[in-house]
């Protein structure tokens, strides 16, 4: 039942993404091509399937809020494009095709990745459903996710930690960031648009915590135990540029008690919402055992 869910989501999701960018003119179309190839190449939507995953424990209807759903697969597919440009992590393939810099060249790939950023921010915009002052909330929560106290953050200090032993607290710093941070706001998002209680806030909150954390110690274990084909680009990358992560500082079986143990913490985290959360605890799940 759960992989229909996902399944289903999936495609939703991506019917509407596959709506949302329209060239003004002809001379911007290569522009918008570039946007396209990343944005419209699978990965497991992830981030919008959690906020629908929130808005329908309230009752919300996804559609009616499709514009801040596909905001958060636009900057996370920027956050990829950029990632992978020489100046980063020059990663030649991702999600199974060459990446946008290999097709379009690096000028593009860039432009390509600012275009799908402030873009989203378009889109939140101008939603019709959420009241202005959700969507003012909704917009600074992503904003705060996405840039220098979050993700932008967490990718700088990457940046400066290649090639250098840093701690398991060190980690965990950049983790919050590089990826931690989206994924609150993707849990964040569902809370604002439902304008839920201080308390069921503060449970899913903690419960966003963990995803993210159990998704990036999953990330690392499977840097190392997966194929090129699961992975859809090249394995060991953290190895090749002597990365610390979770398995490097701590090995690969406490890396996966880890995952578990956090896996754990996000069931308990749930457990005092008076909602039914089924999905979520089965998000919870699908992230222990993916292969992707
Ligand atoms: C360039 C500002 C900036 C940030 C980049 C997201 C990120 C920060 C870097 C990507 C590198 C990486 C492997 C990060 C670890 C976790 C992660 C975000 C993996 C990719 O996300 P998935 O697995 O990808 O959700 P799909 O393809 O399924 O969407």
């Amino acid at each position: 039942m759960f992989k229909t869910y996902l399944e289903s989501s999936k495609n939703n999701i991506e019917q509407w993404l596959g709506e949302i960018l329209k060239s003004p003119n002809t001379e911007y179309a290569p522009l918008y091509e570039s946007m396209e190839y990343s944005l419209m190449q699978g990965g497991k939507r992830i981030r919008p399937i959690l906020t629908q995953a929130v808005l329908e424990m309230f009752d919300k209807i996804p559609a009616d809020y499709k514009e801040f759903l596909c905001a958060m697969e636009c900057i996370h597919t920027y956050s990829l494009v950029h990632d992978d440009l020489p100046a980063m992590d020059n990663d030649d393939y991702r999600r199974g095709n060459l990446t946008n810099h290999k097709v379009y060249g690096e000028g593009m790939a860039i432009l390509a990745g600012d275009g799908l950023l402030t873009y989203a921010f378009q889109l939140m915009g101008s939603n019709r459903t959420a009241s202005a002052e959700q969507r003012i909330k909704a917009i600074s929560c992503v904003a705060k996710a996405a840039g220098p106290e979050g993700m932008v953050g967490g990718q700088a200090f990457d940046l400066l930690s290649e090639n250098r032993h840093i701690s398991l607290e060190e980690l965990k710093v950049l983790h919050r960031g590089k990826t931690g941070a989206l994924f609150n706001s993707a849990v964040e998002l569902g809370l604002i648009l439902a304008d839920a209680d201080a308390n069921t806030y503060r449970a899913f909150m903690e419960y966003a915590n963990c995803l993210g954390l159990l998704f990036q110690i999953t990330d690392d274990i499977l840097d190392v135990t997966g194929t090129i084909e699961e992975l859809g680009k090249t394995p060991g990358s953290d190895i090749r540029q002597h990365k610390s992560t979770y398995v490097a500082l701590l090995g690969l079986e406490e890396a996966i008690r880890q995952a578990h143990m956090v896996g754990n913490q996000a069931h308990d985290a749930l457990k005092s919402v008076a909602y039914d959360t089924a999905i979520l605890e089965s998000l919870i799940d699908y992230l222990l055992e993916r292969t992707n």
